[in-house]
């Protein structure tokens, strides 16, 4: 339903800007590659590729039965050579650019079946999904792309994003999360050990200082750096530490070892012991902190869970004292405050002046800088893999890691390989493939076996759409430029983070290469990627639950013979009722394809236009779609009836019509007005049929002829209006109207303004403020007040308010309509 919906939501808007003159681009492709497909092949034992062709054609089929109008001229399939081979292109530009490149990381091991495993296929307990086998933590050499270089332009331009959900962008700010602070340099009280740098975001509490902490896989834990009286704890400890399944269970613990090294103070010359502990991450900041336990809670929780010290120093304290508090504090004092004596010169400084001033002391000393630092990580791209984009390197044992030259590409992926599950990759198996020349050295050499994640293919579809068919680069950079970047981009609020920063890291990269290069007055500019974002809200399910023992009801046990009133059958009571995410278990799923066939296509496109604005979660029950359907055949009806009194005649001038003319012409042109409106600027998809609704009963309510031309007139906005949430029934009722040509080659409806001017005026009379009465006015007199001051006297009313008093002020609002009189 999910997809019902945001396909639906797209498609309406694309036919109504096709029919405002707009040359739009409205393509469909698929992120093919994936752990889904592999996995089907190695439970089912089908061919990804095979799996993969079927889904697609099954959910075309869906998208064609809900008459989406896709521009499949230019589909693409991240899983074609086609497509692929441009992904691995762009790759290599990466590589070129020094944006991609290898490291050590730690992947999930399953030691039975002898593979990695993707963190969605280890279960709650750490154990295989397949095997069962509790899975293991080990390193491998995996490819990253440095998004991180573009951390800080990623980070700024969210600002030009004026189109974007507020939400998401902070989402977007957080993960990137920028951390300023200073990193200081602690001497290690040892031989030939360099000294340790520490990242803080709290430069003030330098002198709270009482211990440091390394990450497990910092270099100073190395046997030859550690006494050797205990030395064997420490690397046992960390040892076992690798064995551990769940790591965030250890980062939480707050366990940790001494490792029997001290650092001196870079101020107060202390001995300072250093520990080792894995709440230290290894790969933010310098993999070491500064043990400040009265100000930090982490460090506060690991200093009394490891009986650091006897006594902890605060070296902030509030602003505001408690008076009479002479107990020791119970928790940290983690906000900024005023600088206690401990500080020596520094003591009484606010700490941001403090840590200001402490951190020009250590550059002066030599022992510090400030520093800025991100939570974003570079991306780990590798997958070990089959159905994915192979990476275009090869190894060879002379010239060592080489790029296949791009006249090589696509790297094939061979389709002929076996699926067990077992044993690494297929691809590390299919020989034939894996051994090939190095292209540098001719020499023997061998592929890399790792694929892509499927976010790379899906980082950049959006530019091949622009030129889909380009067999000598990924897509020509001019007509790219034309169209990019997107105009609106709609999908669910699931990719907030990843898929959005992903592209935009991609096209700001590809922008700063030269093969994007926009008109720099079309918006957001900066090789932003998608100007307007529209995240659709979830469709949730009617769930049924037996109140008593709160189990999920399935359909059959309940009596819905009465839809605001069922009954569980087997009780006779009420079940609660709520609407919640679709899920198998809660047994609240609907079946798109059988809403359609029962309900028909267009009451289901209408129905979730109208249920819900676009992000708003929208709850879906089949019961009211009957007023869709009502909709619906009165609009076919006055159609057949405009159609059959048909005479041809033009539109008379608005002095010429009748009076029920002239209203329902206004009230065409006010709904022309709305509609055009609601959904050019907010997806106000429900407003735009409510009122059409509105128009559709004026117009079935009206004495006016269904042979006179406004009638005509009235009948066909309402049509064309409709036609791009309903093209079905668009198209049938254009016909009944005697049109030969499509619904969707006609102009959008436009209004005329004078049209909108009301004959007469209901003007509200206020005095002193409270209102009192009301005049009918013809247009021509709104806003006359000694006009309108003359008729209120006439008025029985009137009178009685205004007696012979005189009117000091006349104050005219709401174009007139309303007039107080003071
Ligand atoms: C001393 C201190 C005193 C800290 C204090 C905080 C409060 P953000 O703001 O998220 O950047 N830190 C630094 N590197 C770390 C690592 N690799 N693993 C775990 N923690 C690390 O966090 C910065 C703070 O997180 C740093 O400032 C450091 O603790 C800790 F009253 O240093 B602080
Ligand atoms: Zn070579």
């Amino acid at each position: 339903m999910g997809h019902v919906r945001v396909y639906t939501i797209s498609d309406t808007l694309q036919r109504f800007r096709r029919m405002q003159g707009y040359n739009v681009l409205h393509p469909m492709g698929w992120d093919a590659f994936g752990l889904p497909a592999e996995n089907a092949a190695i439970e089912r034992g089908i061919h990804p590729a095979e799996w993969t062709v079927k889904n697609i054609a099954a959910m075309k089929e869906q998208m064609s039965k809900l008459t989406i109008d896709f521009d499949w001229s230019r589909e693409v399939r991240t899983c074609d050579p086609d497509y692929y081979r441009w992904t691995q292109y762009i790759f290599l530009e990466m590589y070129k650019a020094g944006l991609a490149y290898q490291k050590e990381a730690v992947v999930n091991w399953d030691p039975v079946d002898q593979t990695v495993l993707a963190n969605e296929q280890v279960d709650a307990e750490g154990k295989s999904w397949r095997s069962g086998a509790l899975v293991e933590r080990k390193k491998l050499r995996q490819w990253f792309f440095k998004v991180t270089d573009f951390a800080e332009d990623l980070l700024n331009d969210i600002d030009l994003l004026t189109h974007w959900p507020e939400r998401v962008k902070q989402m977007q700010r957080h993960w990137i999360g920028k951390s300023q602070g200073a990193e200081f340099e602690f001497s290690v009280l040892a031989e030939n050990v360099s000294p340790l740098k520490v990242f803080t975001s709290r430069p003030d509490t330098l002198y709270g200082v009482q211990y440091l902490v390394v990450s497990p896989e910092h270099e100073l834990i190395k046997r030859e750096r550690l006494p050797a009286g205990q030395a064997d704890e420490v690397l046992t400890f960390v040892e076992d530490l690798g064995k551990v399944q769940n790591m965030e269970e250890a980062e939480e613990s707050k366990k940790g070892v001494f490792t029997g090294l001290y650092a001196s103070h870079p101020v107060t010359s202390e001995q300072i012991p250093i520990y080792v502990a894995p709440y230290v991450l290894s790969d933010y900041g310098t993999g070491a902190v500064m043990g400040v336990p009265a100000h930090d809670k982490r460090d506060w929780d690991f200093c009394r869970a490891n009986n650091v010290v006897d006594k902890i120093k605060f070296v902030i304290e509030s602003p505001i004292k408690e008076v009479g508090v002479t107990e020791e504090p119970t928790e940290p004092f983690t906000a900024h405050g005023i600088l206690t004596g401990i500080s020596g010169p520094y003591k009484g400084m606010k700490s941001k002046e403090a840590g200001k001033a402490i951190l020009k002391k250590a550059i002066q000393a030599g022992f510090g800088h400030s520093a800025t630092q991100y939570r974003l990580k570079d991306w780990l791209l590798s997958r070990q893999r089959y159905w994915g984009a192979p990476i275009p390197i090869v190894h060879c044992p002379t010239c060592k890691v080489v790029p296949v030259p791009q006249e090589d590409l696509p790297v094939p992926l061979p389709l002929d390989v076996t699926f067990t599950g077992k044993g690494g990759s297929p691809l590390a198996r299919a020989t034939d493939w894996l051994n090939c020349k190095c292209p540098k050295c001719n020499g023997p050499a061998t592929r890399e076996t790792d694929t892509m994640d499927t976010f790379v293919d899906s980082s950049w579809y959006f530019m091949r759409y622009t030129d889909p068919h380009n067999t000598s680069l990924p897509f020509d950079p001019k007509i790219a430029s034309e169209r990019l970047p997107v105009d609106i981009y709609i999908g669910g609020v699931e990719h907030a983070i990843l898929h959005l920063l992903y592209s935009r890291f991609f096209s700001k990269f590809l922008y700063k290469q030269g093969a994007i290069a926009p008109s720099p007055n079309k918006l957001p500019g900066n090789g932003e990627p998608f100007n307007v974002l529209l995240t659709q809200g979830m469709v949730h399910g009617r769930t049924f639950k037996d109140p008593v023992t709160q189990r999920f009801l399935k359909p059959e046990e309940v009596d819905l013979t009465d839809f605001n009133k069922p009954k569980i059958i087997a009780t006779g009571e009420s079940p609660s009722i709520s609407y919640e995410k679709m899920s198998k278990s809660k047994y609240n799923g609907v079946d798109p394809t059988s809403v359609v066939e029962e309900q028909g296509v267009d009451p289901t496109r209408l129905h979730i236009l109208y249920k819900a604005p676009p992000s708003e979660v929208l709850e879906w029950d089949d019961a009211s779609i009957i007023g869709m359907q009502r909709w619906i055949a009165k609009v076919l009806k006055l159609s057949s009836t405009a159609g059959e009194s048909r005479l041809k005649l033009e539109l008379p001038e608005l002095e010429a019509m009748t009076g029920e003319e002239r209203d329902m012409y206004r009230t065409t042109h006010l709904t022309i007005k709305q509609v055009t409106e609601s959904m050019s600027t907010s997806f106000g998809f429900n407003t735009a049929i409510s009122d059409l609704i509105k128009l559709s009963n004026c117009v079935s309510g009206s004495k006016v002829e269904a042979s006179s031309p406004v009638y005509q007139h009235a009948v066909q906005s309402i049509v064309k209006m409709m036609a791009p949430m309903t093209p079905t029934v668009g198209e049938e009722c254009w016909e009944e109207l005697g049109e030969k040509e499509s619904v969707f080659q006609q102009e959008w409806p436009k209004w005329e303004d004078k049209a909108l001017a009301k004959d007469n005026v209901e003007c509200m009379i206020q005095i002193n403020g409270k209102t009192r009465l009301s005049v009918n006015l013809p247009a021509a007199l709104v806003g006359n007040t000694e006009e309108i001051e003359r008729r209120a006297r006439e008025s029985p009313v009137g009178q009685k308010w205004l007696g012979e008093k005189s009117i000091r002020r006349a104050i005219v609002a709401k174009n007139g309509e309303l007039v107080n009189f003071v």
